[in-house]
């Protein structure tokens, strides 16, 4: 007989097709491989999903650096203090750095507990929305009749906003293209630190296309020169990769370093600090937008909650799974209404990876 113990804690590496190749200023993905975290204690079970990629391209965090951490250090933690998140995230501040495996645990136990006390996430969160307008992010494509055509295609789905990828020789003239043939779409565009101080004058460009948001062009742990730019234009900044705590976006809003930020729970290292940034948004009135990593079923469930939250007024980066996956281990989202995803309503995130599709799926179990 197999004996389970009151509380555990795995670690499962799964791989996803995905429908079209994501292509950004760092590199190409065809498939996403990434780590589910699942917490029980008792009959309850809670997911969380862990979103470093395979190469150290978006962070220096990887799936490889992920479980070794994972296994050696956050896993041990997680379990002595009885897979309490508030717990979890405290102790897990002694160990510098690696946001991405710590948030995929706060993640597996802030659903944990929304399952054992019978409520949703986002009521637990107190947020304040229960559908999120819903945008997406588009690749850079071999041509711009291909862009163009792929937009078309989400504009006519309902999406409320669409941000397009840019790298130096994908940029000011495909933009220019894509506001001539969408004159009033709410548009971003995100550089992913393809550009250097050097050619920051060249961003300029964007200012005759109207853009929502510029987002993330300059280095990834830069602040000073994003304020020295977002002085020189009138395009707003969007940071993503700068972000990484509530400090560093306390810092930047004080230097004008931007105007809206992307909220990533992976790249802040988990809810609490994710709450804590809403709590200093809403009292500066910073609009926010939640990011996405291309996430499976349970880490954008996780995301949706999130983006209840007051501060997060844009459009978030979480789109229908059709535009991720031909079929995801939980249970698809779509527009509720054209434009909005619905939170989902059950205990938790809401949702939970179906078993044939999970199984499947599994290349590795730790
Ligand atoms: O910079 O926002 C980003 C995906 C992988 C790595 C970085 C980014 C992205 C996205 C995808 O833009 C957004 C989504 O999940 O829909
Ligand atoms: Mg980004």
């Amino acid at each position: 007989m197999l004996v389970y113990s009151e509380k555990e804690i795995r670690g499962f590496v799964l791989s996803l097709p995905l429908v079209h190749p994501f292509r950004t200023s760092f590199g190409e993905e065809r498939e996403r491989k990434f780590i589910l975290v699942m917490a029980k204690k008792g009959e309850k079970k809670g997911w969380g999903e862990v979103v470093a990629g395979e190469a150290p391209l978006y962070s220096e965090e990887t799936l490889a650096s992920a479980k070794y951490m994972l296994e050696n250090y956050l896993f041990p933690l997680a379990l002595s203090c009885e897979l309490d998140p508030i717990c979890f995230e405290k102790e897990a501040r002694s160990f510098r750095g690696n946001p991405m495996a710590k948030a995929g645990i706060s993640l597996a136990l802030w659903d944990l507990r929304g399952k054992r006390e019978g409520k949703p996430l986002w009521k637990i969160y107190g947020g304040s929305r229960r559908e999120i307008p819903s945008g997406v992010s588009v690749g850079i494509q071999p041509s711009l009749d291909g862009l163009l055509g792929r937009i078309e295609g989400f504009v006519k789905e309902g999406y409320l906003r669409v941000k397009v990828k840019i790298k130096l020789g994908w940029d000011c003239e495909v933009v220019k293209k894509v506001r001539e043939a969408f004159p009033y779409l709410p548009l971003g565009a995100d550089a992913n630190s393809a550009y250097r101080k050097e050619n920051m004058e060249r961003l300029l460009c964007f200012e005759e296309a109207d853009l929502l948001f510029l987002e993330q062009p300059l280095y990834p742990d830069d602040l000073y020169y994003h304020s020295k730019l977002q002085r020189l234009t009138k395009t707003p900044l969007a940071l993503d990769e700068s972000i990484r705590s509530v400090r560093l976006m306390e810092t930047g809003y004080y230097m004008g370093s931007f105007s809206i930020v992307n909220i990533k729970v992976g790249r802040m290292g988990g809810i609490g600090e994710v709450l804590k940034a809403a709590e200093f948004a809403s009292q500066k009135g910073i609009p926010l937008f939640c990011g996405g990593m291309l996430e499976s079923g349970i880490g954008r469930a996780h995301n949706l909650h999130i983006a209840s939250l007051e501060p997060f007024v844009l459009p978030a980066d979480l789109s229908q799974t059709s535009r991720y996956y031909t079929q995801d281990i939980t249970r698809p989202f779509t527009f509720s209404r054209p434009g909005y995803i619905e939170i989902p309503e059950g205990d938790g995130i809401g949702v939970e990876p179906e078993a044939g599709v999970f199984e499947k799926r599994i290349i590795e179990k730790f």
